[in-house]
């Protein structure tokens, strides 16, 4: 691949992310005079892009279509026009992952809430007993934006002993397939640097409960305090206005944060394919059942009850993949099956795209 000359014309944008891979995307709109940027937020028909000239309020009254995963959100690559009043947002880049829950209304539909998010930092509070439960359903949401999930246990300080704390981190480590387990504690400060490591030159999402640690998380990522802590309000009774103008912010260490209020609440949204990767174990074992269709409750030659019985697969994991699969089948149930079918079809087709970008751009670094 050649490199495109936008990519030496905008340097500012690589702490944004940008890339080969989105240099090569953006070059046919770079040819018609439009300006790349990132989406920073997004606020009633408008968004704050960061391009290589500064951040710019654009419309986007040309990218609002009827279909609400197809909007303008924060984490897109932008085509904006390099001039006018108001500057319009024409197009966005073909998303590499995106982050979507479903909204609360009657007839569930999906509300994307980021794009373009490498990592889902899942953060899970040591200052309560574990509910691997909750961290599986997190999970299923990370793994289906199509980044890749990292769960961070928090409050380690409230762990002292380390063969505890081991313990407790192989518990997560059995929920969570293919994810890193991280501990860390932001009051000792310790494990943040590799977090820091880990997260640094991609964008960020956190994920958790409330009362979690994100907030601390996030602000010992930044280097600031730019979100607020819990405790400080109750403190003080006053609360610490920390309105952030953005919900995508740097990091010192290379790569962004993105914070949005719709992530702290999130609610599966067609979410099967992130199921699955959660209990990947298990639909291994469900190719040796007997049956293709088994449903392993009680069919001859189901290799899951098998595991079950063997003690090989703990009887928690099988209760809370139906759980997950369950809640995943109603929503699935109340959306518009042609929508979903032909956002998979897109994201896929994207994803591929964006994973031999992000392939080449690997290759080129080493
Ligand atoms: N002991 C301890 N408490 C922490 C740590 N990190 C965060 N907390 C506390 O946990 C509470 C919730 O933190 P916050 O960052 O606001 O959580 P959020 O709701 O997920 O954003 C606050 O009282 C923090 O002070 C830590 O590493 N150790
Ligand atoms: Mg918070
Ligand atoms: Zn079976």
């Amino acid at each position: 691949m050649s490199s495109s000359p936008s990519s030496s014309a905008s340097p500012s944008l690589s702490a944004y992310g940008w890339d080969a891979g989105w240099a090569d995307a953006f070059a046919p709109h770079a040819a018609e005079g439009l300006l790349p940027g990132r989406v920073v937020r997004v606020d009633r028909g408008q968004c704050d892009v960061v391009t290589a000239d500064g951040t710019v309020r654009a419309d986007t009254a040309h990218v609002t279509p009827k279909d609400p995963l197809r909007v303008v959100c924060t984490g897109d690559w932008v085509a904006v026009e390099p001039a006018g009043d108001p500057r319009y947002v024409r197009t966005y880049l073909p998303r590499r992952t995106a982050f979507v829950r479903s909204t609360s209304s009657k007839r569930s539909e999906g509300q994307i809430l980021a794009a373009n998010v490498d990592h889902v930092v899942v953060a899970v509070s040591l200052a309560a007993e574990l509910e691997l439960a909750r961290v599986e359903r997190f999970l299923a949401l990370a793994w289906e934006s199509g980044a890749q999930p990292v769960v961070v246990l928090t409050k380690a300080d409230l762990v002292p002993d380390p063969v505890t704390l081991g313990h407790l981190v192989q518990d997560v480590e059995a929920a969570a397939p293919g994810v890193p387990v991280l501990s860390v504690s932001a009051a000792l400060g310790e494990g943040l640097d590799v977090l820091a490591a880990v997260v640094s030159g991609s964008t960020t999402v956190l994920l958790g409960q409330s009362g979690a640690g994100k907030s601390t998380l996030a602000n010992a990522l930044l280097g600031e305090d730019v979100m607020e802590v819990q405790a400080i309000r109750d403190i003080d009774g006053k609360g610490r206005h920390t309105t952030t103008t953005r919900n995508l912010l740097v990091l010192p260490g290379g790569g962004v944060l993105i914070d949005t209020p719709g992530l702290r609440g999130v609610g599966l949204w067609d979410a099967g394919h992130g199921v699955g990767q959660v209990f990947a174990e298990i639909e291994e074992l469900a190719a040796e059942c007997r049956f293709h269709d088994c449903a392993h409750e009680r069919e001859p030659g189901c290799a899951v009850l098998a595991a079950v019985d063997s003690g090989e697969l703990p009887e928690r994991r099988l209760d809370s993949y139906r759980k997950l699969l369950r809640e995943n089948q109603r929503i699935v149930a109340k959306t518009d099956a042609r929508l979903r079918a032909e956002i998979r079809k897109e994201w896929k087709r994207r994803g591929a795209e964006g994973r031999a970008a992000m392939e080449a751009k690997r290759g080129r670094a080493r």
